[in-house]
């Protein structure tokens, strides 16, 4: 089994509604660690870079606009397989399609604001890491 690690959001759909602590439980619950944690209220240009993946996407704009309307909790979480675990335990990105017990199933109000992110590879991991935190602000 590998240690990894992989980086997570409580987007501000959720920390609207003062989930932070329900969500961060149900990782930890799952067998992760977080080793970093910060709050956020990211810029329309910080959304923009760090999502510029999708830029061509249909939903950009709407993404972007949600991502900048509040407070966002960024993460940094370890453990075995973390970046495949954090996947389930978050469900399928259309709450509507997410397994009961995932956090999309429990908390995600639709398949725009679905309450958290997750890396979604190893290389991806690494790169979100780095756009959100210096190596210092990772206790592992
Ligand atoms: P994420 O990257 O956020 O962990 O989620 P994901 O892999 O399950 O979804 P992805 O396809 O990477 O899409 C990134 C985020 O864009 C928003 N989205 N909106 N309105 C739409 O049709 C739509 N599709 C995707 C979601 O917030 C999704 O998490
Ligand atoms: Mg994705």
């Amino acid at each position: 089994m590998a240690i990894e690690r992989t980086f997570s959001m409580i987007k501000p759909d959720a920390t609207r509604r003062n989930l932070t602590g329900a969500i961060t439980k149900m990782l930890e619950e799952g067998g992760l660690r977080v080793v970093a944690s910060k709050r956020v209220w990211m810029s329309r240009r910080e959304a923009e870079g760090f999502y510029a993946v999708h830029k061509e996407r249909p939903f950009f704009g709407e993404l972007v606009e949600s991502m900048s309307a509040g407070p966002t909790v960024v993460q940094v979480l370890e453990g075995e397989n973390a970046i495949s675990r954090n996947r389930e335990l978050m469900g399928a990105t259309n709450p509507s399609q997410a397994a009961d017990g995932t956090i999309r199933k429990s908390h995600a109000l639709s398949i725009g604001e679905n309450s958290v992110h997750g890396s979604d590879a190893p290389e991806t991991a690494a790169q979100e890491i780095a756009y959100w935190f210096s190596e210092t602000e990772i206790v592992g």
